[in-house]
């Protein structure tokens, strides 16, 4: 087999494993699709390993029956360093988040969000409402 077309079969093979791989993750707009339901008090994901650079695609849902919010926050903050926070100081912390008033009982929010770098320490979704995270709102999340 020449150089070329051994390149050409590595690129097929490649191409092919790719297609395996992604093709039930990826969305239309190649993002990953990230499903978060809340409860009282729970965070579930249907992803919880992320990678750097890939857009993910977060449909969160509030199953419970009271509001709730979604963060992506820094989980060195435990529950009583966070009660000492006001809400603007844990916001300006947060990856990413989406505020209560949007996510009422049965209410389902989108939103697509890309981590630039692993970022330093650990991460965890958190719902930061008063007493909801030391009730148990909280879930870890590693990256690759
Ligand atoms: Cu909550």
């Amino acid at each position: 087999m020449s150089y070329k077309k051994f390149l050409v079969f590595v690129i097929a093979a490649a191409t092919l494993l790719l297609a395996a791989c992604g093709g039930n993750q990826a969305n239309t707009d190649g993002a990953v699709d990230v499903r978060v339901t809340l409860g009282e008090f729970t965070i579930k994901s249907s992803v919880t390993e992320f990678e750097p650079g890939v857009q993910y695609h977060f449909i969160v849902t509030n199953e419970g029956v009271v509001p709730h919010e979604f963060m992506i926050m820094p989980v060195a903050l435990d529950g009583m360093e966070m009660a000492g926070m006001s809400m603007e100081e844990k916001d300006a912390l947060a990856f990413m988040m989406i505020e209560a008033d949007e996510l009422p009982p049965g209410a389902t929010v989108e939103a697509d969000y890309t981590f630039t770098s692993a970022p330093e320490g650990d991460i965890e979704f958190v719902c930061a409402l008063p007493g909801h995270f030391e009730a148990g709102m909280h879930s870890s999340i590693a990256f690759k």
